[in-house]
């Protein structure tokens, strides 16, 4: 069966099969159902990430333009903390239907740190993805397209049978892995779940009465410490990792609801239904604790050995999040700069961080609704989040940006590694991370409708550029304790400041040209991380941030090899 078939694909905005981009609505004649996979919150290269225009029909029969030469073979490093990770289609302009259509699912990471932490494991730890859906009378999956269904008129014919993207889609069937309403049997202990929100449109602000949850993670990792907490809000992308406690004989033999009352669209529109989307799931308190086995679970505090900590940022940029109307007088979300305004998807790369430099980027929502934006690549942390006057601002003039009251820091359910964040209406969003991997990726709103048409920009990884020019070189290497550089072609080799306690710049320079991979032993040799790694032009200055994020506090050698041998230094971290 085709795709076109089950859920109706609207021609008339930038997708897979446009034939040109998204000049006009002439379709291709695709074999199959174009796919491609994003491991959302991954540290994946670009070519392993997913890029929405690098789909693929099967057996690679079409490829979209941004397709790569590993014919669809991903590498997924894994080299990034335990976390709540998922997978889901990323299909230029078909994001909605695919993921609709079943094609997310869960990627969980672990690690020694985290195993041994002793949160509840096993069959006492449970994923639980959380999604609206729509069913024809028949049961089938129905995906609302109709044109009649749009809020208001079009203010000119659409030439698509009818067919249309909506502003956002509310399922009023909530799906708990693939159930409906469905209920979990539970012993009368603790319980680990990860949360995560795969729906399209709807936000959820959970709660279990008479219960409290103990939030440990978020989108990236655990947080420093747990956080008790009776209400989760979780918006479209987002993970949380909550224990909760059903031990108390209180709730022995009890069926618990976990109710939503987050309005959609968020956070102005309607309330719940409580007989529907009101309500998620259950949990019966009605299996004895399982004989011998012993609940010796704990909830550690702190949960990390240090708190999650990027480095100052070297550039910011101001970027804002648009509501606007397309030819048609659909609603449009679109993402733009403060400077230049709304842009399409396929106009060019704005966002061009350097290599291996944190960035802070304040996001202004200058729209009515909330959207859960998403940077790829990345985990951020969140500066802090400030209102501004919406009413003032004019598109294209940021000096029209006009901030009201003061900056408050993030929730600390917040402040940890995020990847995704709610920017509410009438506020901009402070967030910095280090963009270390070059390549294209993307940002957008998770609202799924948003991110199809068209709240989605690339942002492009470059070569770092700042090679100081015009230093001279006198600066003697002094703190080198060993230099095996047989044909002495370094010049210098500096880390300032060290000891570092978060960012650290790493100078150097060569007399030849060289190749050169500049990497970070602990002592026992390992190596923990490689700063830098490419070709070497002679007499230039070059300089490394590095982020010792992730690095608990000891001394470690920075090593730089060349093809004529390698000089060290010894580089402290220090809590
Ligand atoms: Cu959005």
């Amino acid at each position: 069966m085709c795709i076109r078939d089950r859920f109706k694909i609207d021609p008339s905005i930038h997708w897979a099969g446009s034939v040109n981009g998204d000049e006009g609505h002439e379709v291709k004649d695709l074999s199959g159902i174009p796919a491609i996979t994003h491991l959302h919150g991954g540290h994946s290269e670009a070519a392993s990430d997913g890029h929405p225009e690098a789909w693929y029909t099967p057996g690679l029969e079409e490829r979209g333009p941004q397709f790569y030469d590993n014919n669809g073979l991903f590498t997924y490093h894994n080299d990034q903390e335990a976390a709540t990770l998922w997978y889901h289609d990323h299909t230029i302009g078909i994001t909605r239907l695919n993921v609709y259509a079943g094609l997310a699912g869960f990627y969980i990471l672990r690690d020694t740190w985290e195993d041994n932490l002793g949160l509840p494991s096993g069959e006492y730890e449970i994923p639980l993805v959380i999604q609206d859906r729509r069913f024809y009378e028949n049961g089938e999956l129905y995906y609302p397209y109709k044109i009649e269904e749009l809020e208001s008129q079009l203010e000119k014919p659409l030439d698509t049978d009818g067919v249309t993207v909506l502003p956002e889609m509310f399922g009023d069937f909530i799906l708990v892995n693939g159930k409906a309403w469905p209920y979990l049997e539970v012993e009368p202990r603790k319980y680990r779940l990860r949360l995560l929100n795969g729906s399209d449109s709807r936000f959820y602000d959970l709660y279990l009465p008479g219960v409290m949850f103990y939030q440990i993670g978020s989108d990236g990792g655990l947080l420093n410490v747990p956080l008790e907490r009776n209400r989760l809000l979780i918006g479209p992308g987002e993970r949380l990792d909550v224990i909760v406690d059903f031990s108390a004989p209180v709730l022995w033999g009890q069926t618990l609801i976990l109710k939503n009352n987050a309005r959609s669209p968020f956070p102005f529109g309607e309330t719940p239904n409580p007989r529907t989307s009101g309500q998620i799931m259950a949990f019966k308190v009605t299996i004895p604790m399982d004989e011998g086995v012993v609940d010796n679970s704990i909830i550690p505090n702190p949960l990390r050995p240090d708190a999650f900590q990027v480095g100052e940022p070297v550039n910011k940029r101001q970027l804002v999040l648009f509501e606007g109307t397309d030819e048609y007088g659909r609603l449009k979300p679109m993402l733009g700069t403060a400077e230049e305004g709304r842009m399409d998807f396929t106009e060019p790369v704005t966002e061009r961080p350097e290599y291996e430099t944190v960035e802070e980027w304040e996001i202004y929502n200058t729209t009515a609704d909330a959207h859960p934006i998403h940077l790829h690549l990345v985990h951020f942390q969140v500066i802090n989040t400030q209102k501004f006057n919406t009413r003032k601002f004019v598109e294209g003039d940021p000096s029209s940006i006009q901030l009201i009251g003061q900056a408050k820091p993030p929730s600390e359910e917040n402040a940890g590694r995020k990847d995704t964040f709610i920017v509410y209406p009438g506020e901009v969003a402070r967030v910095k991370a280090l963009f270390d991997k070059e390549g294209l990726y993307v940002w957008h709103c998770h609202i799924l409708s948003h991110e199809d048409y068209d709240m989605m920009r690339p942002f492009e990884v470059i070569k770092k550029t700042t090679e100081v020019a015009g230093v001279e070189n006198t600066t003697e290497t002094s703190t080198s304790f060993i230099n095996d550089l047989s044909a002495e072609p370094l010049e210098k080799l500096e880390i300032s400041p060290n000891p570092v306690k978060d960012v650290t710049r790493i100078k150097f320079s060569f007399k030849i040209d060289s190749k050169a991979v500049l990497q970070i032993h602990d002592l026992s040799g390992k190596v923990v991380a490689t700063p830098f790694r490419g070709a070497i032009t002679a007499n230039r200055d070059y300089e490394i941030l590095f982020d010792r994020t992730g690095l608990p506090g000891s001394t470690y050698i920075c090593k730089i090899s060349t093809n004529d041998g390698r000089s060290y230094e010894k580089l402290v971290v220090v809590e």
